[in-house]
């Protein structure tokens, strides 16, 4: 996950036909979970810092402290920074890499939920409790048992269950995982083997647990076999979302080395899904990272890239651009600076 070099013109010509601008500049912000709450638009992004530790393949340099929501009364309006709404500090099991969170809501109260790592070293999902869509949450003493690695994305569905999607490989260390038991040594399986797939629990009542033993989501090609680890163009890397459009459920998420965001769909929110295509083309900085929303009868792909920090890629930016789906229910590929 290294900085990519670019020269200052090369910059600026991307700038210039950037398909949207950054949501906020005061402060670096990514991995944009996006919900209307309360009839305006709620964005749960990272705060990316420089916390002054060096690059490695495990992301340590995503060194993230604590989360701003940011509020928009439109996609196409001002985002405002509602300050912090949850640090490190007030979360009793975690100690670094506050990374990509996302929130929901039942009867009123408000759910952040965020992976962090623990003094051993792994990943875990944490939740945290507030009043309002911009906290401030408190956090619950334990990690959710049974969570492991990041990314959660909390899906509503429209019988009021609530499930959550996460998972990522690499520095993410699901790849460490099998059947939900943890192996330092466990590695990607092999390129003809079927890839990794994000997990999905059903969450308790009260919001707070799985309700369930997470399962492994499978995304089959046009032919209904399951995705190879080889191919690194469509298969899971990190990043899921799941949103439901026409009836039809929508995962999408980013295949990390090769920088895309794509998407498959189902019929059941366990899956299988089935590929189908390509949302967003690669962004400046090596990760890319989403969430899509539907306001005001209109779609919207929140997404991050680094050009404000020069494409340092640890420092991002939330953006939104608008979502067109074709008749058929397939999605128009987005290309953040033009074709
Ligand atoms: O922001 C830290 C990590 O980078 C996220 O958890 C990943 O999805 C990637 O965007």
């Amino acid at each position: 996950m290294a900085d990519q070099e670019y020269t200052e013109a090369e910059l600026e010509a991307l700038a210039g036909k950037a398909i949207s601008r950054p949501l906020v500049t005061h402060i670096y912000t990514a991995d944009p979970s996006a919900h209307v709450f309360e009839g305006r638009l709620y964005v749960y992004p990272s705060h990316d810092i420089d916390a002054g530790i060096p690059f490695n393949d495990d992301g340590a340099h995503f060194g993230m402290e604590d989360y701003h929501v940011l509020r928009m009364d439109s996609p196409e309006g001002e985002a405002v920074d509602c300050g912090v709404a949850l640090h490190v500090d007030d979360v009793p099991w975690a100690e670094r890499q506050m990374w990509a969170p996302d929130a929901a809501v039942k009867d009123g109260r408000y759910y952040l939920y965020f992976p962090a790592k623990c003094a051993d070293g792994l990943f875990r999902i944490g939740v945290a409790v507030g009043e309002r869509p911009e906290g401030p949450f408190a956090a619950e003493p334990e990690p959710i048992t049974g969570s492991y690695s990041i990314d959660p994305a909390v899906f509503a569905d429209d019988d009021g269950e609530h499930y959550m999607y996460f998972g990522g490989i690499w520095g993410g260390q699901l790849q460490q995982y099998r059947d939900n038991t943890h192996a330092a040594d466990n590695e990607e399986p092999a390129d003809g083997e079927p890839a990794l797939g994000p997990r999905i629990a059903r969450l308790t009542a009260d919001m707070k647990q799985f309700a369930e033993a997470p399962r492994e989501v499978v995304i089959v090609d046009e032919a209904g076999r399951p995705l190879l680890a080889g191919d690194h163009d469509r298969r899971y890397f990190e990043g899921p979302w799941m949103h439901r459009h026409q009836g039809r459920y929508y995962l999408s998420y980013s295949t990390g080395d090769t920088h895309l965001l794509c998407y498959a769909t189902g019929d059941s929110p366990y899956g299988p899904f089935v590929y189908q295509g390509v949302i967003l083309t690669p962004v400046i900085g090596w990760t890319t990272h989403h969430s899509i929303v539907e306001f005001e009868g209109r779609w919207w792909l929140y997404y991050h890239d680094s050009i404000l920090s020069g494409g340092v890629t640890h420092l991002r930016s939330a953006k939104v651009a608008e979502l067109h789906y074709e008749a058929d229910g397939r999605i128009r590929t987005l290309h953040p600076y033009g074709e």
